[in-house]
This record gives structure tokens, sequence and C-alpha cells, in this order.
């Protein structure tokens, strides 16, 4: 592909696991010319911009990668039990080289803009090298979390100290060394961030507004029988995260929380919080499906926390949570709690004094001013609709996504929106996405977008759009779905767009399990495609 080309058969956003592996099925398998627009600096969406102190991801490293190719999956070899930030990157460029895929692929380009030309039935897209490039399909593999959210507190630009967004990181890093930090935000990212800037920063404040669960870690080195192991066992490995309802290397436990006694449980707890990580969560059935089941698991941590934290001030505030236990994305972590034990660190309650405005020399909250050098935004991202919403994208009939979705998002399976043809979204609000090991969720949707698109070309359709009647009872299913689970009873969570002020409330991500997913869009494509209108 030359720069100077401007029509292609597909177009793709984004050079992350989705682009990636979308941009080598289409070209590869079907022969398409297609390019990826990317507008980092370099590919690997979340892991070229989440380069905070600390950022690592909570699934383990042998499940947090490609399936599709046992060749690919044999030859990489993973260092620690969780990945961080620099080994996935290298991962993936590793992965763009053996797949020949950068050739294809324009980093440091921002899509400005993308509308739907019904005559000639093409989607026109532009960027900002003034470039109006055209295609058939259109791909938007942006991520769920690539829309940072900074909190729009009174203030911030007449702080005279340094600020950065978690999810917008310097690449050249930020020196905090002897510095006094301030930490907004305890979410996963901040639980990660906060024992790595505490480490390195004179002084740490985290300003804590929601108190959070979290389950140690246990990162390690992977030793050589590990490594061997997952080499050979790749099918079986691959078996699991394909049929699990999140798409972890583990199966959920079938008991339930009351099928056994109290010391059993506290005694399955115990050994799940030794085994650390995502992997609680799976100790028993029914943890997210009923309240008095996920009061034990609540119990059992906030206990936890109380123990590991020795000032009962502190202890106090990091365990009065408010919510059941895994109903937000639960966080796992390396020494959180332990942290708030260091002489450097301290912790402000923000439920008991808010935040009031950000001062030329810190945080000013009701009850103080906290002098801060440095201020780590660790809030988040207009999660999911976001990424999407500032695309600019244009449908038919000169409607664009803000006003179709000016109610909350309304998608066919997450894949396709009613009144954008030939546009389909990986990971898009309405699929499981984001509940989700992320690469096992994105390989289902670039294979079933490639099947689709292939089966397109054999039958010579040329334009495929969900019904709004398969649209709207789609999400209907959703909200079903995630009405026999306490995670919609959370309402601060990013899972509603709860955390970003305007945002319609509706559950975003599917809770009905990737396995049952899966078998719905399979179903749907080998009965001809229905609920979409194919032209
Ligand atoms: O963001 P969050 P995150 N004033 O939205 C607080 C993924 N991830 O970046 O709860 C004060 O969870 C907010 O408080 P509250 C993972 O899916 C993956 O941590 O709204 N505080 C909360 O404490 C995760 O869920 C990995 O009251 C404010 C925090 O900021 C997702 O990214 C690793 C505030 C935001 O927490 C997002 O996690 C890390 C304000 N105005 C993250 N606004 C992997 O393993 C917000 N907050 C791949």
């Amino acid at each position: 592909m030359s720069d100077q080309e401007t029509e292609f058969d597909a177009l793709i956003i984004g050079a992350g696991f989705a682009g990636l592996y979308q941009l080598h099925l289409l070209r590869d398998r079907l022969g398409l010319s297609v390019r990826v627009l990317e507008a980092q600096p370099g590919i690997g969406g979340t892991w070229q911009a989440n380069r905070y102190p600390g950022a690592r991801c909570d699934s383990e490293s042998h499940s947090y990668c490609y399936f599709f190719s046992p060749e690919i999956y044999r030859e990489w070899e993973w260092s620690e039990r969780y990945p961080g930030q620099a080994e996935i990157l290298r991962y993936l460029q590793f992965v763009a080289e053996r797949l020949d895929l950068m050739r294809d692929i324009s980093v440091g380009v921002k899509v400005t803009g993308a509308r739907f030309d019904d005559a000639g039935n093409r989607w026109i897209v532009e960027t900002d090298r003034g470039e109006s490039l055209t295609c058939t399909w259109l791909i938007t593999a942006v991520g769920c979390l690539s829309s940072a959210n900074i909190p729009d507190i009174p203030g911030l630009n007449g702080f005279e100290g340094e600020w950065y967004h978690t999810g917008q990181w310097p690449h050249e890093g930020v020196d905090l060394v002897g510095k006094r930090v301030g930490q907004i935000g305890t979410g996963s990212t901040g639980i990660q961030a906060a024992p790595v800037i505490a480490g390195e920063a004179g002084h740490l404040t985290v300003f804590q507004r929601t108190a959070n669960y979290s389950v140690p870690a246990r990162n390690a080195p992977l030793d050589e029988a590990r490594k061997r192991y997952f080499k050979e066992n790749f099918e079986e490995i691959r078996g699991i995260v394909q049929r699990t309802p999140n798409g972890h290397p583990f199966e959920i436990a079938k008991r339930k929380v009351f099928d056994v006694d109290e010391e059993a449980r506290l005694a399955l707890y115990e050994e799940a919080w030794e085994t650390g990580g995502l992997r609680f969560r799976a100790v028993f059935q029914d943890l997210l499906a009923s309240e008095e089941a996920n009061a034990t698991a609540a119990e059992f941590i906030k206990r936890k926390i109380r123990q590991i934290v020795h000032d009962p001030r502190k202890a106090r505030i990091l365990s009065d949570i408010d919510h059941p236990y895994a109903a937000k994305r639960p966080p796992v972590d390396t020494q959180y709690f332990e942290t708030f034990n260091r002489d450097n660190v301290d912790l402000v309650d923000l439920r008991a004094e808010p935040i009031k405005r950000i001062t030329e020399n810190g945080i000013r909250t009701e009850e103080a001013e906290y002098p801060l050098d440095v201020i780590v935004f660790a809030t988040g991202f207009d999660a999911m609709t976001g990424p999407l919403l500032r695309l600019g994208l244009t449908g038919r009939d000169g409607l664009s996504l803000e006003e179709a979705w000016a109610a909350g998002p309304v998608t066919y399976l997450g894949l396709q929106i009613p009144g954008f043809p030939n546009l389909f979204t990986v990971t898009g609000p309405g699929s499981p996405s984001v509940l989700v090991n992320l690469p096992v969720a994105i390989e289902q949707h670039v294979e079933w977008i490639t099947e689709c698109i292939a089966f397109m070309r054999e039958r010579g359709v040329t334009r495929i759009e969900p019904r709004m009647e398969a649209a709207t009872a789609w999400g209907a299913h959703v909200e079903n779905a995630a009405g026999r689970t306490l995670l919609p009873q959370v309402p601060h969570s990013w899972y509603l767009g709860a955390n970003v002020p305007g945002k319609p409330r509706v559950f975003m991500p599917y809770t009905g399990g990737m396995g049952r997913y899966r078998a719905i869009c399979e179903d749907i494509a080998a009965r001809g495609y229905p609920g979409f209108t194919l032209d």
C-alpha cells in the first residue's frame, strides 16, 4: 500500500489488539485492500497510551494475548504472571512484525470525521492530515477505555505544578522523585499506581471518593516450568478462555456461597486471597447474583483491609465500601493497602471533605488545602461510547452518532448501529467487552466481522445494517441480563456512564457471558443474519 492511495475496501480506526488482528484477517485471509489509521505515534492502543507508574494488566499473561495462531502463542514468552505495559507493547510489536502488518498502518493520523455516502455506498473518512479516504467497510477498533475523563474541577488551569491523566502519561515518564504528589482516583488504575508513586515521590496524598475492594495480584516471575506448561497446553488454555463467561483462564466454581458452612467458606476465601488476582471472584458461582452471597466476600475483604492498614482512621476510610464486591470492576493490586502504612502516604476522604477547587499550590477541599507539586488524575474514562462519539461519525441521511445515541448507545450485538451501514464496532457497547479478558472478546468480534464481510462478498451483498427493532430488542436483552446481576445497582459505576456528567445512564456491557454471546453471534451468522438488512 502506498501512502498516496485513497480508496480502500476497508479502513480500520485504531492499531491496538483489535485493529492489528482485523488488518491481518481482512488483508491476509480475504485479500482486501486495507489501511489502519492510528492517532497515537505508535501501535498498541491502550498499551501505547497507559504508561503510568505501575501500569500492568490484571489478566494473567498466558491469557492476555492472541489465540488465533498456536505458532505465535508458542513463539512469545511472557516473563511475569501479569504482563507490564512495556512487555505487552513489545508483544504487540512482535505480532505486527511477524505478520508484516506495519506496511498497512499509518500512525500519528487522527480521524477527524467519517460520513456515509449513500449514493456511492461508501464511507468517506477525513484525517487531521487533510486526507479524504474512502472505503466500503469502516471498522472502529478504538477500544472501550481510550477517552480520558478529566474532571472539570475549578482552578485546574491556574495550578502552578504539573498534572497528568494516567491514560495520557508522557512517553518520557515523569520525574516524581522528592515531589509532593496528589492522586485523585482509586479505581483499578489508581490502585496500581499509588504503591509505585509512593515509592518514588517525596510524599503522596491519595484523594479517595469511593472506597474500593482490591485483592492482591501475587505477581511473580514465571519460572521455566510454567512457561513450558503454557506452550504445551495451548489448546486446553484456549478452550478455557473461549468458553468461560469472562474469558479468563480459569473456571468459575459451580458451588454457591451457602452450599458450604462458614468455616469452609472462609477457608476458600483465604485460599483465593493467597492465590491472588481475579481468580478470587471465581471462588463461588453466585457472588454477583445474590446480595447475601456477595456480602460474605465483601466482609472478608474489608476485614483484610482493617488487618493490613495500621492507622485506624485510614483503615476505616479504606474499608468503608458502599457497593457489592466486583459489582464495579474489581481491582487487583501489589501492596496497595500496605502503601498506607508508609510514612510518606496520606489519605483524604472526599466523601467527608469534597474537593472545592484546585489552587495555584494544590488541592483545596472543604476542610483544608493540600500543597502539591504534581496532580495525577487516575479518574478513568468516558468509557465505551466516548471513543466512538469523538470520531465524528455521520451515517445515512445525515444522522450523526451523537443524535442516534442521544439517549444512550443503541447497537445490535454491540457490533453494528442502525443508520450506519457497513460500519462495524469492535467491542462496542452492548457486547461483553469490558467484562471479559479483552483479547478474547476482540478475537471473537474480529472473526465475526471478517466472516460477515466474506459472506457479503460471496453473495454480492453490498450493504449491511441492523434493523432498529433488532437493536431495540438487543438493548432490552442487555438490560435484562444486567438486571439479573448486582452490577446495575452501583450508582457511580462507569458501566452505567455515571462517571461522566450528563452522560445517559444506560448499562453498556453485556453481562450474559462470553460463551453465550459467542453462541448468539454464531447462530445469527449461520441463519443468514436475521435482524440485519442486506442489500
Ligand atoms: O478508572 P475508574 P480506572 N473527584 O473509573 C475517581 C481498566 N483497567 O482508570 O468511584 C474525585 O474505575 C472515581 O471515584 P468514584 C479497568 O477496566 C484495566 O481506575 O467515581 N474522584 C474512581 O475512584 C478499569 O475498570 C487494567 O467515586 C473522582 C476513579 O477516579 C478501567 O480501566 C488496569 C472524580 C476512577 O476509577 C478504568 O479504571 C487498569 C472526581 N471528580 C485499568 N472523578 C488492566 O488490567 C473520578 N474519580 C487491563
